[in-house]
């Protein structure tokens, strides 16, 4: 038996977005919330900020488990291990309303993939079930998913998705938004031992030669090797540059049980580039892709070209399903290179 500590590199991943009940949001703002309330809220979720960096847009925090990232009225919490972010939740909305002056709940995303040690997790995560009982709890309107294959790799998902209302009624239109997410197991360990205080004295010399720092140009990049392995880095756009956008990438090394994060939601009109970048980057024996794009997106058109992909490369597609929300469009996808 290997005597390797396990890590659990899957996280989970909750997004937020916040209204008014009047439309007039003008001066709400999720970064009025003190970074001391914020370290309270990460105690709960059990991880810790190690680190920070920001344009006019983004505040986005490394974590000791992953990342948040937190913007006018976005709020982005990546965890993993064994971290329990749902139970931050209550909490949360409670200071979005003392400190930020959001009085709704507009949009909620809840996403993982299956965990490999699903037994090691602590309660509300240590299965789907019951994550959705705690989120069909606060949120009205929520609908639960399961997409790939349920007894191998599969992703979980529950958001907001209520009933369409008059297609004659005046809504307004959404602030375009899109995100990219390509989760990866099995990856090649020459990759992945670059990501080891062995072969890296830093994160910046691991960002270089893995070649990290070439998938998303323009991007400020606050990155951090674990003692002695396992890598996280948060990118965010020069302030200089229109769109805040972000990316991030959280890496667990170990052989067995490698597993790398990539997540961004930069504006394109073809992700076809950046997927093509981050599995040649990291070589991964299998992955999924998850796109959600709406209908304002200049990404409009990605959910379906990721349909039309289905050879990467040396990656065969085995698994792909689409769904069509009120306000989204989300195409998954599932690779590997070996039938399993
Ligand atoms: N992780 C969910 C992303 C939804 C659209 N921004």
């Amino acid at each position: 038996m290997s005597d390797v500590q396990f890590f659990e590199g899957v996280e989970k991943l909750l997004e937020i977005w916040f209204s008014t009940n009047d439309n007039n949001s003008k001066h709400a703002d999720l970064r009025k919330i003190p970074r001391s309330r914020l370290e309270s809220l990460l105690k709960i979720v059990r991880c810790e900020i190690i680190s920070f960096c920001s344009n006019d847009q983004i505040d986005a925090y490394v974590l000791s488990e992953s990342s948040m990232f937190i913007s006018k009225r976005r709020f982005i919490l990546k965890t993993c291990g064994t971290t329990t972010p749902l139970l931050c939740l209550q909490p949360l909305l409670l200071l979005v309303e003392q400190y930020a002056g959001f009085t709704d709940v507009e949009d909620v995303f809840y996403s993982r993939k299956n965990y490999k040690r699903p037994d090691l997790q602590a309660a509300p995560h240590r299965d789907f079930y019951q994550e959705v009982t705690l989120l069909d709890a606060i949120f009205p309107h929520g609908s639960a998913y399961c997409l790939g294959s349920m007894n191998r790799d599969c992703w979980y998902l529950y958001t907001l998705n209520p009933p369409r209302t008059n297609a004659l009624s005046s809504e307004t239109e959404p602030d375009p938004d899109q995100t990219l997410e390509i989760l990866m197991t099995d990856l090649d360990p020459d990759v992945m031992s670059i990501f080891t205080r062995e072969e890296c004295l830093n994160a910046a010399e691991a960002t270089k030669k893995s070649g990290i720092d070439k998938i998303v140009p323009n991007m400020v990049i606050d990155d951090y090797l674990f003692e002695p392995c396992g890598y996280s880095m948060n990118g965010v756009t020069k302030s200089n540059q229109p769109d805040g956008c972000y990316m991030t990438i959280h890496i667990t090394p170990e052989p067995e049980f490698s597993y790398v994060s990539f997540e961004t939601n930069i504006t394109a009109t073809s992700y076809r580039e950046i997927v093509n970048k981050v599995i040649e980057t990291f070589q991964p024996g299998k992955f999924m892709v998850t796109v959600f794009t709406n209908k304002t997106s200049a990404a409009v058109g990605a959910p379906k070209e990721i349909q039309n992909l289905t050879e990467i490369g040396s990656w065969t597609r085995r698994d792909m399903q689409h769904i069509c929300f009120k306000n989204y469009d989300l195409t998954y996808a599932f690779y590997s290179k070996f039938p399993s």
